[in-house]
């Protein structure tokens, strides 16, 4: 039997209102997971929220709410969202659950139990914002080389993990499994910054409440960043080691965003190392998406709120638009320009208007459906169907967009062509023959865009009149019927 997917997100902080940055990750996510499910593989897409640590709890204080009660409503502002954008997700961990608790409080004491966790003292600064320490040498005037927000002196005892005895197994295993770190340009960032000396990582903190205490020593609080990357297994069951957890774990791909690629390609890996547990196939970090050509702020007011998108485009074009506009692991700006153009190009006029003057044309002329000739149709479609599984394995939602498209142009050079409506006139065999055609690519086009837009998807084969199981239902060869076509309102109404 195949082995359950599992597929990641990061576990998002409950402090700010989620954005187009946290919809992107999870639209990702989702799309994979739709696409391996519609494959028949069974999968379970993680997602959460991160709510221990000072940040979370500065930012309670700050409007004099009690900090149960702001994770709570935190949490459930990231649920609302992802129902609205159709993310179906599988399980939301959050790091105030008791099972992540306990499974941090196992995994802690296993390591120092190891000596892999010793005390020391920590003397450096740390970055509240980004929950993230640093030397005095990477920081220019006290500033985060990060975020670029005032750094805060620490000088303090703290317990550090042993993560420079991990450092040549890391490298090793980075050289060993090319598909480990994806993009190429991020595995080399990382391999860079493991060339330089690695040390070992302070692992908690005395002066934190907000948090998990360490089970050795309960004056210390767990590092947040220690304690929410242990979701990743604290989720699938590894407190009571169950069948399930041997059933999913090791996950198959891990999402996110560059900003936290060393947390996911350098501590999290050393962490598995040292408890033995196997490493994820795959952490792929996306790149940043930036709003009209600068950086997403409070202060400049041009935050993307992904609900308003959602709104205004519909969820579909939004999730397309995400994963169509910029190639997955490189940087992109978010601009309601291009938006529009996309919409009204690619959505609206290629594929909504491929859509409805096919099933105009068939309801007009009544033809029997033939299936006389292909006309190369049934090879570009059979050529779409068989570089899938590859491409979706490197998330290049890119590739995989442009074949689809290719179709779909193709398809709409084909009416242009072969002109029907003159067909009608002159020769109702061929006729029939083109609309089968056309109807068999608007088949595989619903199939191919549910993971990306799954209602324009269910919409597609709704007034196509069918309903496909699997993937063998819309094989060019599968027998069609034009009796149950049933043409509905425009996929992309034009804006
Ligand atoms: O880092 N462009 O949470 P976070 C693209 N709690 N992606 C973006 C983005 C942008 N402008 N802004 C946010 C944390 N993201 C930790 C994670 S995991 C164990 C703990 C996405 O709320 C992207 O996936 O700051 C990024 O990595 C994540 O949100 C950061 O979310």
């Amino acid at each position: 039997m195949d082995k359950i997917i599992l597929i990641t997100t990061p576990l998002y902080y409950v402090n700010a209102d989620p954005h187009i940055g946290h919809a992107y990750t999870q639209v990702a996510a989702d799309t994979l997971a739709r696409y391996w499910r519609q494959r028949g593989r069974e999968v379970h897409l993680l997602t959460g929220t991160d709510e221990h640590g000072e940040k979370i709890l500065r930012a309670a204080r700050q409007i004099n709410k009690d900090v149960k009660e702001f994770v709570d409503e935190g949490a459930e502002k990231f649920k609302k969202l992802w129902e609205k954008l159709n993310i179906n997700y599988d399980q939301f961990i959050r790091t105030t659950d008791k099972i992540h608790i306990d499974t941090v409080n196992k995994v802690l004491y296993t390591l120092y139990e190891k000596g892999l966790i010793y005390k020391g003292d920590y003397s450096g600064l740390y970055c509240v914002p980004c929950e993230t320490f640093f030397t005095p040498s990477q920081a220019e005037e006290n500033l985060c080389p990060d975020c670029g927000r005032e750094l805060e002196s620490l000088s303090q005892e703290s317990y550090f993990f042993k993560l420079s005895a991990f450092k040549d197994k890391l490298l090793r295993h980075i050289e060993e499994n090319p598909d480990f770190i994806m993009p190429g340009s991020r595995k080399n960032e990382i391999k860079g910054f493991l060339a330089g000396e690695l040390k070992d990582l302070s692992i908690s903190r005395l002066d934190v409440e907000w948090g998990i205490k360490l089970p050795f020593d309960s004056r210390h609080t767990v590092y947040v960043w220690v304690d929410a990357l242990l979701n990743y297994i604290s989720a699938p069951g590894y407190l009571n080691e169950q069948q399930c957890f041997r059933d999913l774990w090791p996950a198959d791909m891990q999402l996110l965003g560059k900003d936290i690629i060393k947390f996911h390609a350098v501590i999290w890996p050393a962490m598995l190392m040292a408890l033995n547990l196997p490493l994820p196939g795959t952490v792929f970090a996306h790149g940043w998406w930036t709003s009209e050509g600068k950086k997403m702020s409070k202060s400049l007011g041009n935050v993307v709120d992904p609900a308003q998108a959602a709104d205004e485009w519909g969820v579909d074009a939004l999730r397309y638009y995400l994963l169509r506009q910029v190639t997955f692991g490189q940087d992109g700006d978010f601009s309601k320009s291009r938006f529009k153009e996309r919409y009204d190009t690619e959505l609206a006029n290629e594929l909504g208007n491929l859509l409805s003057r096919v099933l105009s044309m068939i309801e007009k002329y009544r033809p029997n459906a033939s299936s006389v000739s292909p006309e190369g149709l049934d090879l570009t479609v059979e050529a779409a169907l068989g570089n899938l599984d590859k491409l979706y394995r490197k998330a290049d939602f890119s590739a995989i967009l442009d074949i689809i498209w290719d179709l779909i142009k193709k398809a709409n050079s084909y009416v242009e062509q072969s002109k029907p409506w003159i067909l009608a006139k002159e020769d109702p065999g061929k006729l029939g023959c083109v609309l089968a055609n056309l109807f068999r690519v608007l088949r595989a086009v619903g199939w191919l865009i549910y993971p990306f837009m799954p209602s324009a998807s269910g919409q597609v084969f709704e007034q196509l009149g069918i309903s496909p199981a699997c993937v063998d239902d819309i094989k060019w060869n599968k027998e069609i019927s034009f009796n149950s076509i049933n043409k509905g309102e425009p996929l992309f109404p034009k804006k």
